[in-house]
């Protein structure tokens, strides 16, 4: 990669962090494939390890448009990752990006040893270099997720983030089903793969909701009377007031908080930042197809152009009776 620098800093040097895509032998991923797989640990004496392992993949986030993306386990976004509070978690990272990286534990209040802060707390994981992080879940069951803390502005929009979810085992599910919202923007000029920034010239064409851009996002199946946990986690590095059709929903956890029922508000859009993560509770009320969409008209567009109702930052709820 022209201009990369290789040698484990991460400053940016003649914006270097803005370089398209080298795609040149990356492997492709199936053009349905999904990203937020769930990651099965290997419990080892009792500490559940996960393997995550960086690269770069051509990824389709539309059946026609392929970007270049940089991968955890070859998929956009990374692996769920869930687990339980008070778990003892390993986590394995494998570095096969031609530049370094590091993933941070985003929300977690784990010791700083293990924070992922490149060149504060750790040296960068260099290319194929592994790095082993070791933690206690801590006992805030919510939403969370992982990312990379190495030329942040280059490698997390171009993929490298996961969620990260720690469930109560003891606790009341609020909803009959949930689903995780991981936002995400891209630009894609002249068949190449650039990282979206607020930058000119760098601005995002394209959006998706966990790698997929409308009408390839994935469709919420409900029934009426059922209520649906949303997940909103802000991967990207846009603000997306998001938006559901057909009634209110209840905002039940912020930034991996639950809100206490007598301080919830009761909305029907909700401004998700870079960095910022909402559990909204939304019931199903009237059959059809609900939209769930940003409200920032020009994300719900394709390279600026509308598809089958939408585009980018939208997705389908289909309620039946
Ligand atoms: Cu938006």
């Amino acid at each position: 990669m022209p201009g990369m620098d290789h040698d484990g800093g991460s400053q940016t040097e003649g914006g270097h962090t803005m370089a398209p895509v080298d795609v040149s032998g990356a492997p492709a991923a199936a053009p349905d494939a999904r990203g937020n797989q769930p990651l099965e640990p290997k419990l080892v004496d009792g500490v559940k390890e996960f393997e995550l392992a960086t690269s770069v993949i051509k990824w389709n986030i539309l059946p026609d448009v392929q970007v270049g993306a940089y991968a955890y386990n070859g998929q956009v976004p990374g692996p769920l990752i869930r687990v339980n509070v008070g778990d003892q978690v390993r986590v394995r990272v494998k570095n096969n990006l031609p530049e370094p990286t590091s993933v941070h534990w985003h929300g977690l209040s784990i010791p700083n040893a293990q924070d992922g802060a490149a060149d504060v707390t750790q040296p960068p994981i260099k290319p194929g270099e592994t790095f082993t992080y070791e933690y206690t879940v801590p006992n805030t069951p919510g939403t969370f997720f992982y990312h990379t803390h190495v030329q942040g502005d280059r490698q997390q929009p171009l993929g490298l983030y996961g969620a990260l979810i720690i469930d109560d085992p003891n606790a009341q599910p609020d909803a009959s089903q949930e689903y995780i919202v991981e936002l995400g923007e891209w630009r894609v000029a002249d068949g190449q793969t650039f990282p979206a920034m607020e930058f000119d010239g760098m601005l995002p064409n394209f959006f998706t909701i966990n790698g997929k851009s409308y009408p390839a996002t994935e469709t919420v199946k409900a029934k009426v009377g059922e209520r649906i946990r949303f997940r909103f986690i802000g991967s990207g590095q846009f603000i997306h007031p998001m938006h559901i059709h057909g009634g209110p929903f209840e905002i039940v956890a912020t930034d991996g908080n639950p809100v206490p029922e007598g301080a919830r508000l009761t909305k029907d859009t909700v401004l998700v930042g870079p960095g910022e993560r909402y559990d909204v509770v939304w019931t199903a009320r009237e059959p059809g197809k609900w939209l769930l969409h940003c409200h920032i008209n020009h994300h719900i567009t394709n390279n600026g152009a509308e598809v089958a109702g939408g585009g980018g930052l939208t997705m389908v709820i289909e309620v039946a009776p």
